[in-house]
């Protein structure tokens, strides 16, 4: 190793010199990380991917620049524990709006942009199509545009999505089950045939970003993500509205003394009674659709791998393993002691859930990303359920010592 040696004209260090040149010298290195550090725009910032994907590149050492969108009141619930980190910048930028979005990559130079902001609820895709489009597809292009223009080395993620399936899957033969020889699921070779505005609107973006890529040479992969969930998920999507339910039923209960067994309540259509009171039975609509669920920690990991990637491609992600939201339903239930065959009296089937068209059948075959980008998923079915249980009943918890506490 080279000691750099300060010229002090022949004199010899002083104390003050030697400080003053450690401090010099810890300064340039500083620099020179600070430097080599990773610039990376997220999108998305305050929803469930985007908070866990900052948490992971600031770990890894990047410097973030969140992007939300104007809310007349902040959002920040999913990111108050990395707002401080001065390596974290918030910004607001409309990413339907093709200004804000060009000077956002111009000023910022971003060495990897994760593109994560949609409208994500399918159904609410069918009421506002055109918003629909205006952001997750014209946001994608402007984004595109604006990395070609102004940062064109820049590696951009785009968040695709199992629904492009749509009704969509392909068949192979699976010796396991011989009842079922024919085990049905979707990979990179699956077609898609989309089934809602949100998926036409993802569909058209795969599309324009497989053609900035081969076209332009932009470094540009879209991760087809199967459905994760998490303790951040948005509570109007079914796991979350499920286990959000069950938290509130249970603390209902525990206020009046009660455990949550069936045999403490009477039943009727629309309510739960207890002696003292009713709570209002947990309202969904198609239970017989099936998902492929998993956790959305593991999978901010796959979007992260992609962008590693010498050449830039498109990736399913996925457990492999489906169930329909009746599965989950006996699964959350069972945590709080109610046996699959009393759920029944808990739930209701409300038209107003159903969708005018609905995709029954999701599970996806991860073996690419596997293998090429060397990811895999650690949290099983079975601890996504328990994990979003246990984060809504600490909630509900907590709610009830705050009423407590200023009452
Ligand atoms: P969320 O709904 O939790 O987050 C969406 C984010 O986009 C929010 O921060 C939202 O802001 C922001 N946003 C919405 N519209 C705009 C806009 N016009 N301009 C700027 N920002 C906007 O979704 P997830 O985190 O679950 O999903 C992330 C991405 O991955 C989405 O693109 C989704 O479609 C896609 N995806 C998700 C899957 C999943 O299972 N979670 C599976 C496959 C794909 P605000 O907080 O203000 O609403
Ligand atoms: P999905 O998720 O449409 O798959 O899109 P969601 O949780 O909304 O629905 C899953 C399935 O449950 C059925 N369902 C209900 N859904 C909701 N939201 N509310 C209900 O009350 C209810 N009852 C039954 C639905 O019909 C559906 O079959 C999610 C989003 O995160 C998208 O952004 C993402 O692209 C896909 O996952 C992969």
């Amino acid at each position: 190793m080279t000691i750099f040696k300060f010229d002090y004209d022949g004199r010899e260090e002083t104390d003050e010199d030697r400080k003053a040149r450690r401090k010099y010298l810890c300064k340039s290195k500083a620099d020179s990380i600070e430097k080599n550090r990773k610039r990376a725009i997220v999108t998305g910032i305050t929803g469930q991917d985007g908070s866990y994907l900052a948490e992971l590149l600031l770990d890894k050492g990047y410097n973030v620049v969140g992007l939300k969108r104007r809310t007349s009141t902040e959002n920040h619930e999913r990111i108050e524990g990395i707002i401080e980190n001065p390596r974290f910048s918030l910004e607001e930028v409309e990413i339907a709006d093709t200004g804000s979005v060009y000077s956002a990559v111009e000023r910022h130079q971003p060495d990897e942009v994760y593109n994560l902001a949609a409208q994500s609820h399918v159904k609410t895709s069918f009421d506002q199509p055109h918003y629909t489009i205006e952001t997750n597809t014209v946001g994608v292009v402007n984004f595109l545009e604006a990395i070609r223009r102004f940062k064109p080395d820049a590696k951009f993620y785009q968040a695709s999505t199992s629904e492009m399936f749509g009704k969509n899957y392909d068949t192979k033969f699976c010796t396991d089950d011989k009842k079922n020889p024919q085990e049905k699921f979707q990979d990179e070779n699956t077609a898609f045939e989309p089934q809602s505005p949100y998926a036409a609107a993802k569909l058209a973006s795969h599309h324009m970003v497989r053609i900035y890529r081969d076209g332009y040479g932009l470094h540009a992969s879209c991760g087809i993500l199967f459905n994760h969930e998490s303790e951040r998920r948005g509570e109007k999507f079914v796991t979350r509205k499920i286990t959000k339910w069950i938290a509130g039923f249970k603390s209902w209960a525990e206020a009046q003394g009660l455990d949550t067994e069936s045999r403490h309540f009477e039943f009727d259509k629309d309510y739960i009674h207890s002696r003292r009171s009713s709570y209002p039975k947990l309202r969904l609509g198609n239970i017989e659709a099936f998902r492929d669920w998993g956790h959305a920690e593991d999978y901010v990991n796959a979007m992260w791998l992609m962008l590693q990637q010498e050449k830039p491609d498109d990736y399913v992600i996925a457990t492999g393993e489906t169930y329909s939201v009746h599965d989950f339903m006996v699964h959350a239930f069972e945590y709080i002691n109610i046996p699959k065959e009393e759920i029944a009296n808990f739930f209701m089937i409300d038209p107003e859930f159903y969708r005018p068209a609905e995709v029954e059948f999701l599970k996806g075959e991860p073996t690419k990303a596997e293998t090429i980008l060397g990811w895999e998923r650690k949290v099983s079915f079975e601890q996504l359920v328990h994990r979003m249980l246990e984060s809504d009943i600490d909630a509900e918890k907590e709610k009830v010592q705050k009423e407590l506490y200023t009452s």
